[in-house]
């Protein structure tokens, strides 16, 4: 007996499946079943295919906005630095003091905790606001130019723009605000001038104006620590 079917034993068979499905058994129910279930399946799997190619171009777009973001906030460090260099190289910082962010919000927005009691959490504490948040704080009438009185402290940049277009002016979608913070501030320790938290936010707008809307923001913080005197090559 050969193994092999013959071609005429194969039309059998062909012609024998195809009858079954005359009367119905429940083995061809469930085979249609599994035709069905494959065929949502293979829907669904379509449709989702569909879904992500058609936001990739839109995912794409939120991961380069945020990577200029990025960027942003991370020149904005690197220009502060170089900055509170010369501060402090040409005398007009002796420390830090003086020099933080602080008040804004009811319970100063450097105090995590009301009263340092940890059941209170402070809502206006930097770490549980937006970045967008915070910008508004320190510029409340939207003209560009913080809002600082003595009370609240400085800010080391605000909404500056960094990059230069082609025909070398600034482009002013991309800015970065720098400002520090008192680490030991609300927790009782007595304040050190020698160290801080450098906070950096990077924000990149649909359009020049710090009005325009905002397409994504990001922060980041630093501890950084007075430059020593005389360590400077
Ligand atoms: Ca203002
Ligand atoms: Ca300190």
């Amino acid at each position: 007996m050969s193994l092999k079917m013959s071609k005429k034993e194969k039309i059998k068979n062909f012609l024998k499946a195809l009858t079954a499905c005359g009367p119905r058994t429940a083995n061809s129910g469930s085979g249609m079943m599994v035709v069905i279930l494959v065929l949502a399946f293979m829907l669904t799997v379509g449709v989702a295919v569909l879904t992500v190619t058609s936001s990739g171009p839109k995912v794409s777009a939120m991961m380069r906005y945020q990577e200029e973001a990025f960027n942003a906030a991370e020149a904005g460090f690197d220009a502060a630095r170089m900055s509170l260099e010369d501060f402090f190289g040409n005398g007009a910082w002796v420390n830090f003091s003086n020099h933080y962010l602080t008040g804004l919000t009811p319970y100063s927005l450097d105090v995590a905790f009301i009263g340092g009691d940890l059941t209170k959490p402070n809502p206006g504490y930097f770490r549980r606001l937006t970045d967008e948040q915070i910008l508004n704080l320190i510029d409340t009438n939207h003209d560009g130019m913080p809002d600082l009185t003595a009370a609240n402290g400085q800010v080391v940049f605000f909404e500056e723009p960094f990059v230069y277009d082609q025909s070398g002016k600034l482009d002013e979608r991309y800015r970065y605000t720098v400002f520090l913070i008192d680490d030991e501030a609300g927790t009782g320790a007595a304040s050190d001038p020698t160290d801080c938290l450098m906070v950096c936010i990077g924000v990149v707008r649909s359009g020049p104006k710090v009005t325009d809307n905002i397409l994504a923001t990001c922060r980041l913080e630093i501890e950084i620590e007075m430059p020593q005197a005389g360590t400077n090559p």
